[in-house]
């Protein structure tokens, strides 16, 4: 190789050096900072001596960060998820030019307790799941060599830390990044509370001037007096230099130091807001005085912002009125448990603000790091909140962990301009009618209240300018008369008026009841939500069915009554997205899904809902659109079927067309339009336009669409139904594309039930049980049921058919396990029914014999016939129930003819 052929190949193993660098490392950070994700050993489970972590046959599991153990048994049917002792394991090479060097753990987040040990020796712990902890290695490392990293992760129930229970899930793991930081002897404090070192506030803002309020924290590991000089630096958002200070300290052998200083005077900043996210730049260096030598270097962006919270006219930001509406949002995905690439979290983020919110509420604890820059940058505001959920423990452990946490959680989002709110103590008083002791209550009661106080004064001793909250469920009186909505300085409210509240209404009547009875208290609602299921449509719509319908109803409600009343500072959707939690029943078993998105993030109707009521710029949506395929009874051409299709819109017109024909333009009210639409059989293509100062702004969606034969005399080879029995509800199976839709009563020609009645429950007011179904993921079918049924009939034409029957017993003879969730809706089942024994005919023939559904197959499990059946007479076909003990059920129905 010649000379220059060398030079050339060092310099571009050079460059690759240095760009490998800029994608590893951490710009903005510490002096060196970066992930050590990859490559790491997982063992779920105890062990009987640390010696068998090191045998060569322990089984472990090779894995990356972030990693949760909990993925998979969270959402099978079996109750209950791995809540216990695990091990992470990683071998870590330190270059011997690392020996100088001070060198730290961070670790962002893992759930929820840690010991991290080094080479053997222990290194650090931490309780919580939902903040950053840092780990000191100095003292711990070999250099030039690899080492140990050896992490214990216990994700049991511990009553000294929150969340003690609530209704999410408690993933365990390593399931956010994993960094080194490597820095100077002299360099900004990583041990006051997980921060960074560096603390920004503006104590001042106007359109005119602003004045900033920097505190740097560090440590010198020096074994001599060091003379250092920190120079900070104010940026705009163009690199320019807004000001500058340089201060020189002496700082003594191994001394702590605290240094604060105030910039004044800063003409005309450019303002941040959620329509102008506008982020300046402050860094500090620290540097050695007399050889000018870097040691240390924290960046944050920050934006200047003045705000303010009343109780009469809501919220201001730089001196304008602004509404905050947006969401909460929990941090776990479809199939990834809480361990989510950042691509993930930013993705919610930037929906949230392409839907138009302008806030968000992070409950119930703190998140990703990605999560308030993402805000930060695209002028989100935010409330942050620590996992207090539902009660307390009282002890004085568990007092001090909720003091450490809102510690760590101010410390280490201080510098965030989105933040305006600290909060603290979700519904703590909800368990409250659970202790009925008069005597035990009040000291509960009093010991809420007492550290209610001491976490809202840790707020506002560390912080003199956000705002402190508390969001309590909707039982105004008991929250007032402890005393705990005079502590936080917002009242939150979760309300569910329509959804486990029987009437909607009351959400305004509570409103006003707050205005009227906390007039000097800001209000937010943190929480208001209904259970939405794309895969469930209805003509119907009813509270607690599930239903797009019925959620839009609801949230239609909700946000007019807010903007109607001025005072409502802002609210926030419950929730972002769906998410799991274990053991809850709702359509989908484990899932709350009253997200305004799916867990894998496709947006339902409501979303676009909101989307039309808030954003400036045109929108046109066609709803309906989660449902991958559509499905209706024909109309009585038996070709088209007509349903009902809304476009969501902020125009004040739009055209709807189907397969070319235009069905006309409408006129928006409340930014939806209906359009009644004869789908046809397969693909049909929908197209809505609107004309915006010339401009066509246009959506196009093209469901396929299942025509189900209402008069079956000529049912075809082609032809297929599919039946919800004992529902109003229409379902698809998002698997199999398959739709069903509510059944009907028979009528001559055509087909449907003969006899009996819909299961209800709570005393008639549910259609169908709330109970998880074993062997299906398609609960809404299996759910809902006609009970005593004398028969099945559908007026079909000679021929070879194929009749599938479904069954699931949803009666229980045994005393259910009361689910913390299900709140008691299932409290008037009858529980007679362990014995329903039945016999099913089809055409005279005896299929089924003595069919004992709980006894055969167990209770609330999906039960399967498929049975071929030849018909070859002019009566159709005739699906006879015949009880023996108790009264027949029948669940699904499909009939698909073969030839
Ligand atoms: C609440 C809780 C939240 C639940 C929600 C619900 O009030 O704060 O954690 O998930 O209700 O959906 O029931």
């Amino acid at each position: 190789m010649s000379f220059t052929m060398k030079i050339k190949r060092q310099l571009l193993l050079l460059s690759i050096l240095a760009i490998t660098c800029l994608f590893s490392l951490q710009v903005s950070a510490n002096l060196t900072s970066k992930t050590i994700n990859s490559n790491w050993l997982f063992y779920q489970g105890g062990i009987s001596s640390m010696g068998d972590l090191d045998k060569p046959d322990f089984k472990w599991e090779q894995v990356n960060l972030p990693h949760s153990y909990n993925k998979t048994d969270v959402v099978d049917e079996i109750r209950g998820y791995y809540r216990g002792e695990t091990w992470y394991k990683k071998s870590l090479f330190i270059p011997a030019s690392s020996a100088g060097k001070q060198s730290y753990l961070v670790f962002d987040g893992v759930n929820q307790e840690a010991d991290v040990c080094v080479n053997g020796k222990k290194a650090g712990s931490h309780l919580g799941g939902y903040t950053r902890f840092v780990v000191p290695l100095n003292g711990l490392l070999t250099y030039g060599q690899n080492n140990t990293i050896l992490v214990m992760v216990n994700n049991r129930f511990n009553k000294e830390i929150p969340t003690l229970a609530a209704d999410f899930t408690f993933y365990g793991g390593i399931y956010r990044d994993v960094y080194l930081v490597e820095t100077g002897a002299v360099h900004f404090a990583l041990n006051r509370y997980g921060s960074e070192g560096l603390f920004v506030s503006t104590p001042q803002v106007s359109k005119e001037t602003a004045s900033l309020h920097l505190r740097a924290e560090g440590n010198s590991e020096a074994d001599k007096p060091q003379n250092i000089v920190l120079e900070y630096t104010l940026k705009d958002a163009d690199n320019n230099i807004v000001k500058s200070v340089t201060k020189k300290l002496k700082l003594k052998a191994g001394e702590a130091f605290k240094n604060e200083v105030d910039i004044t005077d800063i003409k005309s900043p450019k303002l941040w807001s959620p329509s102008h996210p506008y982020l300046y730049n402050l860094s500090c260096v620290i540097r050695d005085a007399k050889s000018g030598v870097e040691l240390d270097r924290q960046t944050t962006s920050m934006g200047f912002r003045w705000y303010k919270f009343t109780p009469d006219q809501g919220f201001f930001i730089n001196g304008e009125p602004l509404k905050l509406i947006g969401t909460n949002r929990h941090q776990d995905y479809k199939g990834l448990a809480n361990a989510l690439p950042e691509a993930l979290h930013i993705n919610d983020i930037h929906m949230l603000k392409n839907m138009g919110g302008n806030f968000l509420r992070i409950a119930h604890y703190p998140q990703d790091r990605t999560i308030l820059e993402t805000c930060d940058k695209l002028g989100i505001i935010t409330s942050v909140e620590i996992p207090i959920v539902n009660y307390i423990t009282e002890n004085e452990g568990f007092y001090h962990n909720c003091r450490e946490m809102m510690k760590e959680m101010i410390f280490q989002n201080y510098n965030h301009p989105s933040v305006v709110i600290w909060a603290y103590m979700n519904e703590v008083l909800v368990s409250i009618q659970h202790n009925s002791e008069p005597e035990l209550k009040k000291q509960y009661m009093k010991n809420v209240v007492m550290l209610a106080r001491q976490l809202d004064s840790i707020a506002r001793a560390e912080d003199k300018e956000r705002y402190t909250m508390m969001p309590n469920h909707g039982d105004l009186d008991l929250y007032k008369r402890t005393g705990l909505t005079a502590i936080p300085m917002i009242v939150g409210w979760n309300i569910y008026a329509g959804w486990y509240g029987e009437n909607m209404n009351d959400f305004e009547k509570f409103l006003d009841k707050h205005r009227r009875e906390l007039p000097d208290k800001p209000v937010i609602i943190t929480e208001y939500g209904a259970g939405i299921d794309p895969r469930v449509n209805t003509a119907n719509p009813m509270r607690y069915d599930f239903s797009g319908q019925y959620g839009l109803l609801y949230h239609k409600h909700y946000l007019d009554e807010m903007q109607k009343r001025p005072f409502v500072s802002g609210s926030n959707v419950w929730n972002f997205a769906d998410f799991t939690s274990e053991g809850r029943v709702d359509a989908t078993p484990n899932v709350n899904n009253k997200g305004l998105v799916t867990l894998d993030r496709r947006p339902k109707d409501v979303y676009y809902f909101y989307q039309a009521c808030l954003v400036k710029e045109p929108v046109v949506k066609i709803g309906s659109r989660n449902n991958l395929d559509i499905s209706g009874l024909a109309d009585v051409n038996g070709k088209t079927c007509t349903q009902i299709v809304q476009v969501f819109t902020n125009q004040e017109k739009v055209n709807l067309s189907i397969n070319g024909v235009s069905l006309g333009e409408k006129s928006a009210v409340d930014h939806i339009i209906e359009w009644q639409v004869p789908f046809v059989e397969g693909e049909n293509s929908l197209d809505a336009t609107a004309s915006v100062n010339g401009k066509i702004v246009k959506d196009v969606y093209t469901p396929q669409f299942h025509v189900q034969p209402n008069v079956t005399t000529g049912f075809l080879s082609t032809d297929e139904l599919r039946v919800n029995v004992g529902s109003y509800l229409s379902f698809v199976d998002d698997v199999t594309h398959e739709t069903y839709i509510p059944s009907k009563e028979y009528t001559k020609g055509s087909w449907g039930i003969v006899g009996g009645e819909m299961y209800k429950t709570n005393g008639g007011k549910f259609v169908g049980s709330f109970q998880p179904i074993y062997g299906t993921e398609n609960e809404p079918l299996y759910q809902s049921q006609m009970v005593g049924l004398e028969a099945f009939k559908a007026d079909v034409p000679q021929g070879t058919y194929e009749l599938t029957l479904s069954f699931a017993e949803l009666t229980s003879s045994k005393e259910r396990e009361k689910l913390a969730y299900d709140l008691g809706l299932n409290k008037n089942d009858n529980p007679s029914v362990g014995k329903r024994i039945f016999n099913v005919w089809v055409n005279n023939q005896l299929v089924i014999e003595g069919l004992n559904i709980a006894e055969q197959f167990g209770e609330k499990t999906a039960v399967d016939f498929k049975i071929p059946v030849s018909v070859t007479n002019t009566e159709g076909l005739i699906v006879r129930f015949e009880p023996i003990t108790g009264k027949p059920i029948l669940n699904v129905l499909k009939l698909r003819r073969k030839f």
